[in-house]
């Protein structure tokens, strides 16, 4: 242990949130606290979700991190994390991205699902998380690290909420079964230009693995997914930066094409 104090704590999830409402960068965590361990950072980010709810928001789910080898190369780390999704985040339909409520954003293509029931204990399998989940949809993801630079180490992505800022989920919703999720092919178009593609297998072979990972990590800290929770399974393809004017189109086999415009 760091020896950081619970008040320290307090201090580092405030830091975060109020680098992410003023949208004005921050230096790292460890730059105050070198020995940060992921136990602790995990901790903070638990009191972050936790004043977060004091605000009036509610927790929807979740998302994991650095599942695919697009995201693990660019950040040059292994190690899926997970951070909270609550409910400012989801965009409408034709909701465009508002720049000046953000740092430095940058979207991700993913596949989302929603649960229906609840997923416990340390080793369900793929059959168990596919039976508990009610359908997928497309979706895009936007990270914003609260981090000058989008600098940081896993200990500071955890703290901040591993960047969570934006999601915008697809209308066409199916079931896990009715298709081959390693095989859905993904592609993004960022202002007319054919930027990046891949397939659901890019993250951890199928996305669905995400979820069994997300519901090991959760039971180590005596947790578990409920039902009704979204989880955002990683990016299929890197991040993109992006900036006022911009439109991104991302096209995905069988979910249908999510827009989004950045003004
Ligand atoms: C960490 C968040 C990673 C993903 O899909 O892998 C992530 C970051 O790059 O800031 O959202
Ligand atoms: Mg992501």
């Amino acid at each position: 242990m760091s020896g950081i104090s619970q008040e320290q704590m307090y201090e580092c999830a405030k830091r975060t949130m109020a680098a992410e409402d003023a949208h004005q960068a921050i230096p790292q965590l460890i730059h105050t606290f070198p020995h940060l361990t992921f136990d602790e950072a995990y901790a903070i980010q638990d009191i972050r979700t936790k004043l977060r709810i004091e605000q009036g928001f509610r927790a929807i789910g979740y998302k994991m991190g650095l599942t695919s080898k697009a995201k693990q190369q660019m950040l040059g780390r292994t190690e899926p994390t997970f951070g909270r999704l609550f409910d400012y985040m989801p965009l409408g339909e034709n909701e465009p991205l508002e720049f000046k409520k953000h740092i430095q954003p940058k979207v991700e293509t993913e596949i989302a699902f929603v649960m229906k029931e609840s997923l416990h204990g340390p080793d369900i399998d793929m059959d168990a998380a596919l039976k508990a989940t009610d359908y997928i949809v497309a979706s895009l993801e936007i990270i914003d690290s609260r981090y000058i630079d989008f600098k940081f180490s896993s200990q500071d992505g955890i703290a901040d909420n591993i960047s969570a800022s934006r999601i915008k989920l697809g209308n066409i919703r199916l079931s896990p079964y009715e298709t081959n999720l390693a095989e859905l092919g993904i592609k993004i178009n960022i202002n007319d230009i054919d930027t990046a593609n891949g397939k659901g297998s890019a993250v951890l072979d199928h996305p669905a693995n995400a979820i069994i990972m997300l519901v090991k990590m959760l039971h180590r800290e005596g947790k578990f997914l409920e039902a009704g929770q979204i989880v955002m399974t990683g990016a299929v393809t890197a991040a993109y930066k992006l900036s006022v004017g911009d439109k991104v189109t991302a096209t995905f086999d069988a979910l249908g094409k999510l827009p989004l415009a950045v003004v």
